[in-house]
């Protein structure tokens, strides 16, 4: 191949690659730096060491998902606010609700931040998490028919969701509902198909477990309640009740 060939293929791989890494999660490290004078999000130390959920998630996996996947999504989503008028200032939440008159670009940056964000609170070292409270018990044994039944339907939901998504325990303001989501959508946004207070969330994307259990999604969800923050869910839950 020639020297102009080979700058060509070069260029012509750029090209075709540079939409999905504006919305992708893959690609951190080629993130657009952040480009707005006072960059409108930012990525919040985890609430723990890196091993600390330690052997059920191992420290490699928690290093990468946090400082590469979840720093790309905050890059990528304050670089479209920096070049798109009309929403400065805007809070998250905010932007969760006109996610369908923006580009994809902004649902799976906006989305990506959100759910992370909650993720890491979502988890705690073994045995540090506490339990769920009286009042989730009850709610919970009164929609499901007891946690056993619960946890099943969410390890389903987590386990049917093709390729990359979520899987939720949302409060839709009359009772407790298990859905899930594809890439980085979540139940808040304005054109989700079940919406409503996210209460627990688990992130099924192979980045979340691969390194660990390789292809055995459901290994990870099975034992992912072992490191749980119950104490925050009750408290999700009890605020989404207010
Ligand atoms: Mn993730």
């Amino acid at each position: 191949m020639s020297a102009k060939a080979l700058r060509l293929a070069l260029l012509g791989t750029c090209l075709l690659s540079s939409p999905a890494l504006a919305q992708g999660a893959t690609a951190a490290t080629e993130a657009p730096a952040a480009v707005a004078p006072a960059a409108a999000f930012s990525l919040a130390p985890l609430p723990y060491a890196y091993d600390a959920l330690e052997p059920l998630v191992d420290a490699e996996t928690m290093r990468i998902h946090h400082g590469r996947h979840h720093q790309a999504y905050v890059n990528n989503l304050n670089a479209f606010l920096a070049a798109t008028p009309g929403l400065a200032g805007k809070s998250l939440l905010d932007l969760h609700q006109e996610t369908s008159k923006h580009p994809a670009v902004l649902r799976n940056n906006a989305g990506g931040h959100y759910n992370h964000t909650l993720f890491w609170e979502l988890m705690a070292p073994k045995g540090q998490g506490g339990e769920p409270s009286a009042v989730l018990m009850a709610q919970i044994n009164k929609d499901f028919g007891s946690m056993e039944a619960f946890k099943t339907a969410f390890q389903a939901a987590g386990a049917q969701r093709f390729g990359s998504g979520w899987a939720w325990l949302v409060w839709d303001g009359a009772k407790l509902v298990v859905t899930s989501t594809p890439n980085q959508d979540n139940p808040l946004m304005d054109d989700a198909p079940v919406k409503g207070a996210p209460i627990i969330a688990n992130d099924v994307w192979e980045h979340a477990y691969y390194l660990k259990h390789q292809s055995n999604r459901g290994a990870y969800l099975t034992t992912w309640w072992e490191v749980v923050n119950w104490n925050e869910v009750n408290r999700l839950f009890d605020a989404a009740r207010q």
